[in-house]
């Protein structure tokens, strides 16, 4: 008997009714709304804003976060909003994580009740857009390093610094900067758009989440009031706790890059014919397939579960980094191996497999990258640390 789609295992069985039905809403905002123009944004290097205000509408941003206009999800309904926003690409994906677990998260967690009120009801309805500022050019895997610098200066702090790679920079009314202070201690800022000494520049010349604003931040002596600062984040903990929400959400938007070139090349593998055959009725084709088939089974069921555990309060950072980091080397894997199922016409913009491969490489580097992620986990399996 035939089977068809990607979920073998029925693991829709393991999802609540209102979870499917958010997964379902999703699925079809991005075949009716993203789908169609992604392409376009992605050969032109641009993002697409105009879905910035369908994604709010449907309560994406910020969906797991409770009150101040945000959605209040669950794990696992939250993970299946990732995993449908990354079938229609990893930049979109992007954004609304860096809205949420990046730039709301924190405000959240860390915030004052003011800051919370000025900025988390704006930002669940797409009208403020923050960005989160942790990486330095000479500090990326190991962000303790870094060196931009907050100094006390009265009621104010002076920051001062660059920090590099950072998604939505450029469109962002707010960044979350984290800065090392005089006694080396590092704490987070809200430094607003239009602050003095504070510019972006846009990175322009990439291969990958080309429908995704990269930017440069830039700090020259910006003058942050003490009301700006988050009052509850004191050392690395702070981001790298944000880091876990984000690292999540991308664990599942892995399962649905590899949704799209899987459904991409099926199709195609049944409709294709060479030697005056189907090319998936050949044994070799077919192993490629059922791969990625099996890939993306054991990767729902790994999220589902994390998502579990996440919401029964037990997920820890390693279970959450071995998640990202098996399912985004999956994706990457099934991308490079469907765009083979098309042959040439894997190379053209026609087909997605080019656009997730390429957008996946970011993916597989931001966020920690796959050995950073290694590390964590033998850390957590060994109790002892090799980054060093
Ligand atoms: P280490 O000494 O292990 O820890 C320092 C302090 O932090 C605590 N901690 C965590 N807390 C919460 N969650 C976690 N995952 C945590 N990991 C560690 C730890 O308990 C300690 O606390 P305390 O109170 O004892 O001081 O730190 P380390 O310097 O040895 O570094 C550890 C390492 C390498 C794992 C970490 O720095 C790391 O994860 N590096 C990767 C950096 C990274 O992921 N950067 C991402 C930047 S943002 C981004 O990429 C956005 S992409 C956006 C998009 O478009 O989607
Ligand atoms: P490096 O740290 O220089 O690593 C280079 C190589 O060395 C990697 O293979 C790495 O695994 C390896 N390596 C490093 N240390 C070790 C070790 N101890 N043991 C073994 N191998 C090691 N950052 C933000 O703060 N905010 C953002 O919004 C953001 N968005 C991004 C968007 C894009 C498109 C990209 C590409 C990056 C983004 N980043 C962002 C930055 C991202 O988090 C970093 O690129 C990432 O953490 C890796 O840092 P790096 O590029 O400096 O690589």
């Amino acid at each position: 008997m035939a089977y068809k789609g990607t979920d073998f295992y029925l693991s829709d069985r393991l999802l609540s009714d209102e979870e499917r039905d958010i997964r379902d809403a999703v699925r079809d905002l991005v075949d009716e709304k993203v789908l169609p123009i992604i392409e376009d944004h992605f050969k032109a290097g641009t993002f697409p804003n105009e879905i910035i205000s369908e994604v709010a509408e449907m309560g994406l941003l910020g969906a797991s976060l409770e009150g101040y206009g945000c959605a209040g999800l669950g794990a696992v309904a939250y993970g299946l909003t990732m995993q449908e926003l990354e079938r229609g690409d990893s930049g979109l994906r992007s954004f609304v994580s860096v809205q949420g677990s990046l730039c709301m998260y924190p405000i959240h967690r860390f915030g004052s009740e003011e800051q919370k009120q000025r900025w988390l009801p704006g930002m669940a309805k797409g009208e403020l857009i923050g960005c989160f500022g942790l990486t330095e050019a000479d500090h990326g895997s190991d962000p303790a390093g870094m060196v931009t610098h907050a100094k006390r200066k009265g009621d104010d702090w002076v920051i001062s610094g660059e920090k590099m790679w950072i998604t939505n920079g450029c469109i962002a009314d707010v960044a979350i900067v984290w800065a090392r202070d005089d006694e080396g201690v590092i704490r987070g800022f809200l430094v607003e758009k239009g602050m003095k000494g504070y510019t972006t520049n846009l990175i322009e010349n990439k291969w990958s989440l080309k429908a995704s604003v990269t930017s440069e931040l830039l700090f020259d002596e910006v003058v942050v009031p003490e009301s700006n600062r988050l009052p509850e984040a004191k050392g690395l903990g702070g981001p790298l706790s944000c880091l876990n929400q984000a690292r999540y959400g991308i664990a599942w938007g892995g399962v649905g890059a590899a949704m799209a070139v899987y459904e991409v090349a099926l199709k195609y593998a049944q409709e294709r014919k060479q030697f005056d055959r189907p090319i998936g009725s050949f044994q070799l084709v077919q192993q490629k397939l059922v791969q990625v088939l099996s890939d993306i089974t054991k990767g729902q069921l790994l999220c589902i579960q994390l998502g579990r555990l996440k919401e029964a309060g037990v997920a820890e950072a390693y279970h959450v980094s071995l998640a990202k980091r098996d399912n985004i080397k999956m994706a990457l894997d099934a991308a490079r191996n469907m765009r083979d199922v098309l042959g040439a016409a894997g190379i053209c913009h026609d087909y997605p497999m080019g656009r997730h491969a390429m957008n996946l490489e970011s993916v597989y580097t931001y966020e920690g990258t796959h050995d950073i992620h290694t590390l964590i986990i033998g850390h957590a399996a060994t109790g002892l640390k090799a980054f060093t």
